[in-house]
């Protein structure tokens, strides 16, 4: 791993880089590229995008990624190729590095399959969960209609997902799915649904899905990039807290918990 304090050109590394921050987003790009490491040898290197420094705001690396976000993935083996949007990294890497796929798709059908869950994601889920973890947790002031509302909306896309789930392992594929890009994508935020509130156990699907995709050893690492540790709201850390010290838990989340519960039952669940 490596801390970018100038423009990339200038780091003695090829192949793939992934530059990233701790962050979701970047979460699923770091598990597709680990899998590919176990797959078939494909070595990466990260770049961590300090945000304090605004490293994203450089003149070089707005260049590269014109929002000046993260991640990007650079090809050195592909004309130093940059891609940023994690739906088309995801894309990028498998059409070019996952030719047996392993983690995605020939058939039309299963691809496109895919192709629906991590647009899903990128439009729906991801952006609800962001929504209503700032009201839940990050705003100032709580505020129990914006609180209702955006709860309510990812809700519904934890619904879905759960029925979803009913009859099936996976989220894209035949039959009962396999493994795929599209669970890749998904499942760092399904790991971090404690950060807006919700409870991975009250979508009992979607649970055994997260545990069946958080057994694969590319996640476990994946999922620790970069820093060498989970997300902050990771389910594990969560998890952890709860049993470490349950009295500061409880405390601290109280006043989020009581302004949802509040918002409930003033708006109906
Ligand atoms: N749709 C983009 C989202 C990228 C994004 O929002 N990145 C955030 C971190 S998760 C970021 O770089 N934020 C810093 C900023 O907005 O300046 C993707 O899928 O990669």
């Amino acid at each position: 791993m490596a801390t970018i304090k100038q423009e990339p050109d200038a780091a003695p590394c090829g192949g793939i880089e992934l530059h990233t921050a701790h962050t979701l987003n970047g979460i699923k790009v770091a598990i597709l590229l680990e899998e590919l490491k176990e797959g078939y040898g494909k070595e990466y290197t990260v770049f961590v995008m300090n945000g304090s420094e605004r490293e994203t705001m450089k003149h070089w690396w707005i260049r590269i990624a014109p929002g000046g976000k993260v991640p990007c993935v650079i090809d050195r083996d592909q004309g130093r190729y940059a891609i940023t949007e994690g739906h088309a990294i995801l894309n990028y890497l498998t059409r070019h590095y996952d030719p047996a796929l392993q983690y995605s798709f020939a058939d039309p059908l299963e691809a496109c399959a895919a192709e629906q869950w991590i647009s899903w994601l990128h439009a729906g889920l991801g952006p609800a969960q962001a929504e209503a973890a700032s009201f839940y947790r990050f705003a100032p002031d709580r505020q129990l209609g914006p609180t209702y509302y955006f709860y309510y909306k990812l809700k519904r896309y934890y619904n879905e997902l759960n029925n979803h789930l009913a009859q099936r392992g996976y989220l894209a594929g035949l039959e009962g799915g396999r493994y795929s890009i599209a669970d890749i994508a998904v499942w760092p935020f399904v790991d971090a649904i404690g950060v807006a509130g919700m409870e991975l156990e009250s979508y009992p699907n979607v649970h055994r899905w997260w545990r069946s995709v958080r057994e694969r050893p590319a996640v476990g690492r994946g999922m620790r990039v970069p820093g060498g540790r989970p997300f902050v709201y990771s389910y594990e850390v969560g998890q952890r807290w709860a049993v470490d010290d349950p009295g500061g838990m409880r405390n601290a989340e109280r006043p989020f918990r009581d302004a949802l519960e509040a918002a409930r039952q003033r708006f109906g669940d």
